[in-house]
């Protein structure tokens, strides 16, 4: 088969041989009686700084992790596609591949059908004359789950990645990042792109600013000597199972279409802030200037945004709200607004501040930075959780500075620590956060350094 590294292809011998990979072999082989033609491999990301703010149209700064989501597939030989988990909670799968539904009802949804939706996004880009081609897969995952590291865009992510090779699709990495953004949406949840785009375009050594619409990234190194150090609050939620995360994409989206509104912008044409932004022209300071000046800080019942915008509240439903958000009868617009301006520029500074990592004082910046976040995310955004906001507490009282990444309501705090500091500051959490939570000894997948790791390959035989 043909290596073409640039493509995310790599040679087998490439890929590290492991206990995991061991397992993962073994239940390929107990659930299917063969050997797997090639491997894929999908990394997990922490996210620096630049939170809830990728749907809104701003740019953000994760990095890949080494902890991934891993496939071995084997092509079928109907239309029927099989999959299997090493974990032994997640049940086996199956569907013909010509006629499956991603019903998704009120409940968390089922480990495969997050598969699924990275299936589905790629089969829909096939030339209509592709004969579809089943296949056979064993996942193994590391990520830790429900927990802000992205493991549900590793496991769509690599999905589509497997659809695309066992289908000889040729497709760029830059467009599968664009496709998984769109096809993850099918879970439920309205998304930016910010863990697809990381997951496929990551390159070893480095983080990223991502630009949105058009996707756009520039590698950022990282200053030497500052080491980013990820901890589990022991709290969880997935994001397709209550609406909270689409209750905060729908609130920025009716803040913006509220000052377009009073700014004599057609708010039809308004669906994020940044929109808002680009209509008006106006700096970010502009924003959260109008954020102030526009929106008040008690919350919005619905009819108060129906009258504001002269519309009903059935137009509301189709232009701003999501099927799990129509019911929700008060909005926190202010608080929401001001919030992603706020850490669209704290993006800004924290990627000048890489730039100028030499300069005195620059990683005392990027840790003050990342507190701020961490505030806001808990005061304006309201998305932590309180055990959470423990951690991230003392993770601040002893690091240059701490905060929830990803989407938070529980998950990892990230913390950016010296590299001397790095096991004073593990310990300091020991004996102040998980021994009084009741984990004494182990914290092995709870506690760990981050290197930037590389984006998504497909590791071929
Ligand atoms: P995250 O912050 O990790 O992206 P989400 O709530 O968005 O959390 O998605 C978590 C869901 O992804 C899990 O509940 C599970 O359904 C699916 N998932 C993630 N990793 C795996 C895995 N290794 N095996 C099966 N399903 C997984
Ligand atoms: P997690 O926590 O990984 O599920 C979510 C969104 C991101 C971004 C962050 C918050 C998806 C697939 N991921 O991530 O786009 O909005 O929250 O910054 O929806
Ligand atoms: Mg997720």
């Amino acid at each position: 088969m043909e290596i073409q590294a640039d493509n995310g292809f790599v040679p087998i011998s490439r890929m590290n041989h492991t206990n995991r990979s061991k397992q993962l072999l073994e239940r390929f082989a107990a659930k299917f009686q063969q050997e797997p033609a090639f491997y894929v491999r999908v990394p997990g990301r922490v996210n620096l700084i630049g939170e809830h703010i990728d749907y809104c149209g701003y740019s953000v700064c994760p990095m890949a992790l080494e902890q991934d989501i891993m496939l071995s597939v084997s092509i079928g030989d109907g239309e029927t596609l099989r999959l299997t988990n090493v974990d032994p909670s997640y049940e086996d799968y199956e569907c013909d591949l010509r006629k499956f539904e991603i019903s998704i009802g009120d409940e968390a949804p089922k480990w495969y059908q997050y598969f699924l939706c990275g299936v589905r996004g790629l089969l829909d880009v096939l030339p209509k004359e592709t004969s579809i081609k089943g296949f056979n897969v064993a996942v193994s995952g590391i990520i830790p789950q429900s927990a802000g590291l992205s493991s549900s865009s590793a496991l769509v992510s690599a999905a589509a990645l497997s659809t695309s090779h066992v289908h000889n699709f040729n497709i760029s990495k830059k467009e599968l990042a664009n496709l998984c953004a769109r096809c993850e949406r099918y879970i439920g949840t309205q998304g930016g792109g910010m863990d697809q785009a990381i997951a496929f375009l990551a390159n070893e050594g480095c983080a990223k600013l991502i630009d949105f619409t058009p996707l756009r990234c520039k590698d950022v190194s990282l200053p030497p000597g500052a080491v980013f150090v990820i901890a589990h609050s022991l709290t969880r939620l997935n994001k397709a199972a209550t609406a909270d995360f689409n209750c905060r994409v729908v609130e920025c989206r009716l803040a913006a279409q509220l000052i377009a509104k009073h700014q004599g912008i057609d708010w039809f044409t308004v669906k994020t802030l940044s929109d808002l932004q680009s209509g008006l022209k106006g700096s970010l300071h502009t924003m959260i200037a109008l954020v102030k000046k526009i929106l008040h800080e008690s919350p919005y019942t619905k009819e108060e945004i129906v009258d504001e915008l002269k519309t009903t509240s059935a137009v509301l439903d189709q232009t701003s709200l999501t099927p799990n958000t129509k019911h929700i009868e008060s909005f926190k617009l202010h608080q929401r607004a001001l919030h992603v301006f706020e850490e669209a520029l704290r993006v800004q500074k924290f990627h000048e501040a890489c730039n100028n990592f030499s300069s005195e004082g620059a990683l005392e910046t990027l840790g003050k930075l990342m507190s701020e976040s961490h505030s806001s995310l808990r005061d304006l955004y309201e998305c932590s959780h309180p055990q959470l906001d423990t951690l991230v507490e003392i993770s601040q009282n002893f690091s240059l500075g701490a905060r929830l990444t990803g989407a938070g309501w529980g998950g990892c705090a990230v913390a950016l620590v010296t590299a001397e500091n790095v096991s004073n500051y593990i310990d300091v959490l020991k004996t102040k956060f998980y021994s009084q939570i009741g984990i004494d000894n182990n914290l092995d997948g709870l506690v760990f350094a981050t290197k930037p790791n590389a984006g998504a390959h497909i590791y071929v035989i």
